[in-house]
């Protein structure tokens, strides 16, 4: 299926880590076919795998061209929804991924630079859904996983792709589910439809924030 322009990549991932469950693939499948702002959201599951991951990404980008791509990824133990400031050259596990691999401190892409900026208005997004009464913030570090791994070949292909260069992309790490918390008593989640919501809430300012507003999204550590 080739989609014509207007349309959004919205990726989650399979569970991982033993869970049977992952919220980012929850929310992204849950607005499959929801159109904002005239483009049409298209959801796509990524396996957690280092490479694998990015050529699924490339698969999905390959079926038309996106104006917009969110790559959505669970992290247990945030409270809130953290778009991604910024993608690493380094994949470096702490735990093996859904097929064993356990890379260390090997780069994303040899010859690409140390590390890509988001380029959604991170700042807007943050202020837009603390606006909708969702908890946000700016996240200083995607880790050195299969997130940060497909948030980095999600902003080389950005911008090394002519055919792409149009497009915006960036990663937001999410919070658990309640049942995900239920098995791990005093973990914060977030209820799914509350993270759907947030999800339309981002998508909106993605589409509509040119430039980012100048708020500060830093911390001390
Ligand atoms: N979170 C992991 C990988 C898949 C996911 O949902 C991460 O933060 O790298």
């Amino acid at each position: 299926m080739t989609l014509a322009n207007g349309h959004v990549l919205v990726t989650g991932f399979e569970p991982f880590d033993r869970d049977t469950v992952n919220p980012s693939w929850e929310v992204a499948r849950a607005l499959d076919g929801w159109v904002c702002e005239g483009a049409t959201v298209r959801a796509v599951q990524l396996p957690c795998v280092f490479g694998r991951a990015a050529e699924r990404l490339d698969e999905a980008l390959a079926h038309g061209m996106p104006q917009l791509v969110v790559g959505l990824g669970l992290a247990s133990g945030r409270t809130e929804w953290t778009p991604e400031r910024v993608a690493v050259n380094c994949d470096d596990a702490r735990i093996p991924d859904n097929a064993g691999q356990q890379p260390i401190d090997q780069p994303v892409e040899p010859l690409g630079p140390a590390a890509y900026f988001s380029s959604l208005p991170i700042k807007a997004i943050v202020q837009a859904l603390r606006a909708q009464g969702l908890p946000a913030s700016v996240s200083n570090t995607a880790g050195s996983f299969v997130c940060n791994h497909v948030f980095y070949a999600l902003m080389h292909r950005l911008a090394t792709r002519p055919a792409l260069a149009a497009a915006r992309g960036g990663f937001v790490h999410v919070p658990c589910l309640p049942e995900q918390a239920a098995l791990h008593p005093g973990a914060p989640s977030m209820a799914l439809a509350t993270q759907v919501q947030a999800l339309q809430v981002l998508l909106r300012t993605a589409l509509t924030v040119r430039a980012d507003v100048r708020v500060t999204g830093g911390q001390l550590h």
